[in-house]
Formats: structure tokens, sequence, C-alpha cells
């Protein structure tokens, strides 16, 4: 089955004032949506990121994909790293650490190779976690992903979630997410305020939630020193502590005395980061993402490489749509290893969507694992067309949440270590 045309829109749907560790989430969130068509007439989906490099790139490589095999992804992948010609795209779509070439090339074929999968799985009438080799479970857990935000961006109306700045603000946020998807597992976005803070919120949410596993995430902006003192002070509190500091050295000076497992989605994104981080043990659990880990196969090689050294896998998320979601639940599915719930921004961003409603829902926490033929969504083209059309207007190109954080506070300065 050959590729006869690949249709490219990029898109925009609105984002909460979500803080991190660099600044606050835009009011606008980018994707980009790719539709693979085929000479059998049977078409399929990818869901990427839409910043403007990562945009072109993607770009520039369609037309050398077209007359490939959907089953070809060896000749598809060879074909991606010569239009890019081992370019080091700069694009930090993810807060993620240091970025390499061959972590460009992943970036960009991942979005086709989901696509080349839903194509293969609607032509077999099987659920790409079929061609994942097979679910392991029916439906896959995922954790309330809790952020510090502001009530509203500024200037505008507060949103639907309102402000969560105080610990008893961020428990009413973690509350009003499990009352509606039912999670059981929660994670705390911090890195936003001095750690004695984010220490509160947690023991304010281990009070309110004393059986739900519970992750701190300050995207490693605190020195060795304090994330050692903060994992002491968590001690039995903790499911695991995200990124707490920089690369794969840091984490293993913390790694060596912190009393629980440390995870990360920053300082090992590319397989070439795995032998000294293993070598090292600097991380315990891999927060895996198919969107930088070149797509749905090589991520299952990164979960064989996880079993064979012991390190427990979670998954990563950033601001995304249903295409993601699903292509993330399969995955997750036909994962035996991945024994952590995975993390999700679809929360925050579940009212405008490019895919039709019903196929994917959270049932106590879960996304029921999709049945029907390949990823198992179909694109809202009223949808899709509503979100291209915001991409064109909303004036954002490029995700900075730096660049936003200092048009609210023009003292805002990044740093790292912060405290
Ligand atoms: O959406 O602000 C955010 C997150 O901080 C995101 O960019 C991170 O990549 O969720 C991510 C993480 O776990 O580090
Ligand atoms: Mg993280």
């Amino acid at each position: 089955m050959k590729i006869t045309g690949i249709t490219i829109t990029p898109v925009a749907f609105r984002d909460p004032p979500l803080l991190n560790s660099v600044g606050v989430h835009q009011p606008w969130a980018l994707r980009t949506i790719v539709e693979v068509h085929t000479d059998e007439g049977i078409s399929g989906l990818g869901e990427t990121y839409g910043d403007r490099g990562h945009l072109a790139r993607t770009r520039a490589v369609a037309p050398a994909l077209i007359g490939a095999d959907v089953h070809d992804t060896n000749l598809v992948r060879r074909r991606v790293a010569e239009v890019l010609g081992g370019e080091r795209g700069t694009d930090r779509h993810a807060l993620t650490g240091q970025l390499t070439t061959s972590g460009t090339v992943d970036r960009v074929f991942s979005t086709f190779e989901v696509a080349f999968l839903d194509v293969r799985g609607r032509a077999l009438g099987r659920p790409v976690s079929d061609l994942l080799g097979g679910a392991v479970r029916d439906a896959v857990p995922y954790s309330a992903y809790l952020f510090y935000k502001w009530a509203g961006h500024p200037g505008g109306e507060p949103d639907e979630w309102g402000a969560a700045l105080a610990p008893e603000e961020i428990v009413a946020q973690a509350e009003a997410m499990i009352e509606r998807d039912g999670f059981r597992s929660i994670k705390l976005k911090g890195g936003v305020f001095p750690p004695e803070q984010e220490v509160e919120a947690i023991r304010a949410l281990r009070e309110a939630f004393p059986d739900h596993p519970l992750r701190l995430d300050p995207n490693a902006v605190w020195s060795p020193e304090t994330s050692l003192r903060v994992a002491e002070e968590l001690d039995g509190v903790l499911e695991y502590l995200e990124d707490p500091t920089q690369g794969v050295d840091g984490m293993a000076e913390v790694a060596a005395r912190a009393p629980m497992p440390l995870a990360t989605n920053m300082c090992v994104i590319d397989f070439e980061h795995l032998p000294r981080a293993v070598e090292r043990n600097a991380v315990q659990v891999l927060l895996a993402d198919h969107h930088y880990w070149g797509g749905l196969e090589r991520s299952r090689h990164l979960a064989t490489i996880c079993d064979t050294f012991g390190i427990g896998l979670s998954m990563h998320s950033n601001s995304h749509l249903g295409i993601s979601l699903a292509a993330m639940t399969h995955l997750a599915a036909a994962t035996p290893n991945l024994d952590h719930a995975c993390d999700t921004h679809h929360p925050w961003n579940r009212r405008d969507d490019v895919v039709q409603p019903g196929a994917l829902s959270f049932v106590d926490g879960a996304v029921p694992v999709p049945t029907a033929p390949g990823l198992g969504v179909e694109l809202d083209r009223d949808a899709l067309a509503r979100l291209a059309e915001n991409y064109r207007t909303c004036g954002v190109a490029q995700r900075d949440d730096t660049g936003y954080m200092r048009s609210v506070d023009p003292t805002y300065e990044r740093k790292n270590p912060r405290w």
C-alpha cells in the first residue's frame, strides 16, 4: 500500500495559564495534525508538536515520503533522516534536556509512523494495539496532572478551573479532576514556588488522598542539595520524584541517596543517553513519549531496554489532542512493563478536540483501549477547520512560556537551578 498524499494542518486550541519552571502556558497551545493518504483509499492520522521549526521540518519531509510503502518504516525513517540531513532541531517542546540529531529525526518520523500504523490497522480491521503485540490491559490508567495556575489569562475571564496557588487550591483542583475522571494517581507540576511551599502542597494532597500514589515534577530547577532535602522530607510520601535536578550526573548524585525512585523525561530523551544513565543508576523510572522516542515501535524497544535494566516505565505528556491520546493509549496498552499511570494534559485541553467525540473517555481514571480498526479515532472536520483557523489568527507560532510570563511580569527570570 503506497502513500499518495500527505495533508499537514497546524492547529491551535485554548490552553489555561498553567505555571511551570520556565513561565506559564500561553492562551493557545499548538499541534500539527497529519493525514496520510494511500493508493487503496485508506487514510491514517498522526499528531505532533506545532512549533514553527518542527512544523517546517514535518512539511519538508512529507514530499519525500510519497510513493513509500506504509509497511516500509525503515525506508521512511531513512528518508526522514536524508531530508533533515543531520539537522539538530532546537525546539524544546517538552522542556526536555540535551537535543540530539537522532532525536530530531525521531520527532519528525514519529508522527508519520503513527499515521502508517493507523492505515495498517484500518486495512487489517485491527486496533493499533494489536499491531504492537496485543493489548495486555483493556484500559490504560492516567494520572491527574495538577498545575499551579492563575484563575485566568491576564485580562481574560477566569476559566472553569479557577486559581490554584495555595495548597488548599491544589487539593481542590485534584478533587475536581478526580470527581470528573476518577484518576487514581496524582502528579503535581512543581518548580514554580520555593520547594517548601510545594512540599506543603504535596502534604495537603497526601492528607486529602491517603491512597493515591503522588508525584512531584519541578522540571530540574533544584540543585542536587535542594533535591535531596526535599526527597528526605517526602520520604514515604512520593511514588517517585520526577526530574528534581539537571543532567544524568546530577540525577545520579540525588538518586544515590534519595529514599524514593527518581523519574525523568528530561535527562534521558534519546537512546544515546541510556548507557550512561544506566551505568550511573541515574533514573529508576523513565517517562516514555512516542512523540520524541521515534514512534510507537521504537517506544516498545525502549520499554524492552528498561525491562532489561530494571528501570520502571511511565509516560510523559505535553498539551495534546485526541489523536495523541489514542496513540498513547494503544502504546501503553501493548507495553506490559508500563507499570505506572501515564501523564496526560488532556483534561486541560478537552474543550477543543479534532477527533469526533465518543471514541475516547476516562473511566475510573483510565482510558478504555479503542477496539475499532487503527487508532480508533476519526477526524471531526468542522473542529479541524475551526482549530486550523485559530492557528492562523491566534498570533502564536512557537511555544514560549518564558516570554509570555515576562509579558506579565517583566522582572521574571529563567534560572537553573532556581533553588
Ligand atoms: O506543560 O508545562 C507543561 C509541562 O511542564 C511540560 O512541558 C513538561 O514537558 O509535562 C512535562 C513534564 O513532565 O516535564
Ligand atoms: Mg516531567
